[in-house]
């Protein structure tokens, strides 16, 4: 009796669970490729890099697998304490993992950046899949070098190219991943996505559009709260309050823009997406507020969720 209950809290017999770190430089395609694996975009994805802040689960059930990803912010050098703190949040996911994807982008290498990452690999003893992305821009020929430069640095258990933007070599990449999960419990409910609230998301999803709408250093500069969602009682209509936080004043000014064109334009780019996604009126009013270098300092970064 004991022995049955046992097994109902391991799981079944043969199911394989396990959790994944996708790492890489900034840009390469990791939260791209999150989202397609899953089928669902739970991280925001941006042609500039250094998006993701905190990290993201995000979960794929099958009938006899369970495998957590974990999308990790870019590990990247910087003297800047937000980018430390990045470096951490990084390095702390990896000892928890059972493998690692480590995502390379074909047409803009970072060989500081790889070198660095694949030295920290190495004293994690992980697994580790090289992913090659965006193949979809270069000649299949190009590969090769890359892929013999890059196994002579570390003993991948394989290398797969893909295009996470068009979802090619993906099931193959899967697969591989799978190989690698021991047997193990099914950790959540199979209709979970992620851990991420839908607070989080929208506040993300608000950093994404401004990231795509606003010039150089002034996305870095922000970040975003959504408080939590308020409700009509039929739950027809969602009301969302969100503040983004900018360093000076004159960061505002950009972020309000001239006759509030900026936010407006950034709170109707939202409302579009989240429109496609959730059946329900939705209400979305967006304050901007300076607090002065939050990014330098402890009790901002802790308020986001970066420090504990
Ligand atoms: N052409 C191409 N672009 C991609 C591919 N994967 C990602 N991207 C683009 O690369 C940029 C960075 O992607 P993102 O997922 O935000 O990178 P991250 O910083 O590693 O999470 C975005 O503009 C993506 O659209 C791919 O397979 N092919
Ligand atoms: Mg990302």
């Amino acid at each position: 009796m004991e022995n049955d209950q046992l097994i109902t809290t391991q799981g079944k017999e043969g199911f394989r669970s396990g959790f994944v770190a996708i790492i890489g430089a900034p840009n390469t395609g990791k939260s791209t490729l999150l989202n397609q694996l899953l089928g669902q975009k739970i991280a925001i994805t941006t042609p500039k890099p250094q998006t993701t802040r905190q990290q993201i689960r995000g979960i794929l059930t099958g009938a006899n697998f369970q495998i957590v990803f974990v999308d990790t912010p870019g590990i990247h050098e910087s003297k800047h304490l937000l980018n430390k703190v990045i470096v951490d949040w990084a390095t702390k996911a990896l000892a928890d993992v059972d493998a690692v994807l480590l995502v390379v982008d074909i047409t803009r290498r970072w060989p500081a950046t790889e070198l660095a990452i694949l030295d920290l690999l190495k004293h994690t003893g992980k697994p580790v899949l090289l992913v090659l992305n965006k193949i979809d821009l270069v000649a299949k020929e190009n590969l090769l070098p890359i892929i013999n430069e890059m196994k002579d640095f570390f003993p991948f258990e394989s290398i797969i190219p893909i295009s996470a933007i068009h979802n090619e070599g993906l099931a193959l990449l899967l697969d591989e991943t799978m190989r690698l999960m021991p047997e193990g419990p099914q950790f959540y409910d199979a209709t979970f996505l992620t851990d991420q609230t839908k607070e989080m998301f929208v506040a993300e999803l608000i950093r994404e559009k401004i990231f795509l709408m606003a010039e150089e250093e002034v996305p870095y500069s922000t970040f975003v709260e959504v408080e939590p969602f308020e409700f009509t009682r039929d739950r027809k209509t969602i009301t969302i309050h969100a503040t983004v936080y900018v360093e000076k004043p004159s960061q505002k000014g950009i972020i309000i823009g001239k006759d509030a064109k900026f936010i407006r334009k950034n709170k109707r780019l939202v409302l579009e997406e989240l429109k496609q996604m959730w059946d329900a009126r939705i209400e979305l009013d967006i304050w901007v507020k300076v607090l002065k270098n939050w990014s330098k300092d402890q009790k901002y970064l802790k308020r986001i969720g970066l420090i504990e």
